[in-house]
């Protein structure tokens, strides 16, 4: 087959895999055919090794539209060209050689519609929206969290010091940040051990439960060894670092069904979504929903990443549109938050969101603690449909908070 013979637009999709990819080339139908052949069972040129029995594998370019200076093309996966829960075969696949080849000048994943035969064979996640919900005790409204800051340098006294001035202050969750592992400085079983007893002072001064996202992220024996250990100290949650642990390593994590909340960094994401050419945040967020994980960062539109509107609803609907039995997940809004910004939160999220500030708290010039109270302040006033304005009036952290960034 030549790349031409990959274009069908008479094709109607069945329970396929459908992957939407936009484009810029100097011959697009030649581009997408490539996409298609390099993708499924092509190469360049046509090979005397082809069998007709395994024809019904080749993938079909089905749509072909023009899209401002590109194009977008659908196209068609049968269900079994992949193996049964094989998220980096997928990926090699879909996502894979085809961003190197000269045919493309770009080329962007932009979404993809997974066949129920697919879906049925990952296990998605254990906990969800509503378990995290159950679990935490935290029934209706946005969680409050917070990144023990400065992120890494701090002993594991300080750390757990700085944790419990937050969680007395008022946060529900507080995470280890992204690059906080088992340092010199600050060893894992140490934090984990002093946190956790910081934890439980807090929650008998304040009568909350309260929860730690301790980072595992690790080569993966390590990895599941520290969430061994979490788990039998009987925390609630662990999170990990997705995209540079890989897809392999995030399955594996899973895959051992740990009674733990996984909660889904994803630093590095913007090495691939966040220009014309490689894969959307929106699919990358369904691939880590596959894989199972319960939260996932998401961005905030207001804060100090790079994601619009747009792409921040099309994240959040990705990991809460019907994808069967697949669990939906709690979108993390976090990056460059404070108090001020959580009444638009509110609109862009709704209630199922979990807020994150970590300068937005420990930059608080009444300290950690004022700033938790002043998040807190901001959510109950919000959720009341109280305006900052108004409330600041009744809350002094809130009103430092507004005063120092708003
Ligand atoms: C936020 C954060 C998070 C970002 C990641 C940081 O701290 O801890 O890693 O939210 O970005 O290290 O920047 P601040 P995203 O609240 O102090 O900004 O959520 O977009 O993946
Ligand atoms: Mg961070």
């Amino acid at each position: 087959m030549r790349y031409i013979d990959y274009l069908d637009f008479r094709y109607r999709p069945g329970d396929d895999l459908i992957c939407r990819f936009w484009l810029k080339a100097k011959d697009p139908k030649k581009a997408a055919g490539a996409v298609a052949a390099e993708s499924s069972i092509g190469t360049w040129t046509e090979t005397t090794t082809v069998k007709p029995y395994m024809l019904k594998y080749a993938a079909k370019v089905f749509r072909l539209e023009k899209q401002g200076k590109g194009w977008i093309a659908d196209i068609a996966y049968p269900a079994d060209l992949w193996e049964a829960g094989n998220l980096p075969g997928l990926l090699s696949g879909i996502a894979g050689n085809i961003f190197g080849m000269k045919e493309v000048d770009k080329l962007r994943l932009i979404d993809v519609r997974f066949p129920k035969k697919l879906l049925k064979t990952f296990p998605g996640p254990k906990f969800g929206i509503q378990g995290v919900r159950k679990r935490t005790g935290v029934r209706k409204r946005p969680l409050i969290g917070t990144i023990v800051k400065p992120k890494i340098g701090l002993k594991p006294d300080d750390h757990a010091r700085v944790a419990f001035e937050a969680w007395v202050g008022g946060c529900d969750l507080v995470k280890d940040d992204e690059n906080l592992v088992d340092q010199k400085f600050n060893r894992f079983r140490e934090r984990l051990e002093k946190t956790l007893k910081a934890k439980e002072r807090a929650e008998r001064e304040t009568g909350e439960r309260k929860f730690y996202m301790v980072n595992v992220t690790a080569e993966t024996q390590e990895m599941l060894k520290r969430a061994r250990l979490a788990e039998e100290l009987g925390n609630e949650y662990i999170m990990a670092d997705v995209i540079v642990l890989g897809w392999s390593a995030i399955q594996t994590l899973r895959n051992q069904d740990f009674n733990l909340i996984l909660h889904a960094h994803r630093a590095g994401h913007a090495a691939l979504d966040r220009e014309e050419h490689g894969i959307k945040m929106c699919v990358i967020a369904k691939l880590v929903r596959l894989a199972g994980f319960d939260q996932l960062h998401v961005g905030t539109v207001v804060g100090k990443m790079f994601e619009g509107l747009e792409d921040v609803k099309e994240n959040i609907k990705a990991l809460k549109e019907d994808m069967g039995r697949i669990k939906p997940v709690m979108p993390v809004s976090s990056g460059g938050l404070h108090p001020g910004h959580v009444p638009r939160l509110l609109e862009i999220f709704g209630r199922d969101v979990i807020i994150q500030m970590g300068g937005g708290i420990h930059g608080h010039p009444g300290g950690t603690r004022a700033g938790a109270r002043a998040a807190r302040q901001a959510l109950e006033a919000s959720l009341q449909g109280i305006p900052l304005k108004e409330a600041r009036k009744s809350y002094e952290e809130l009103d430092q908070a507004l005063k120092h960034w708003a």
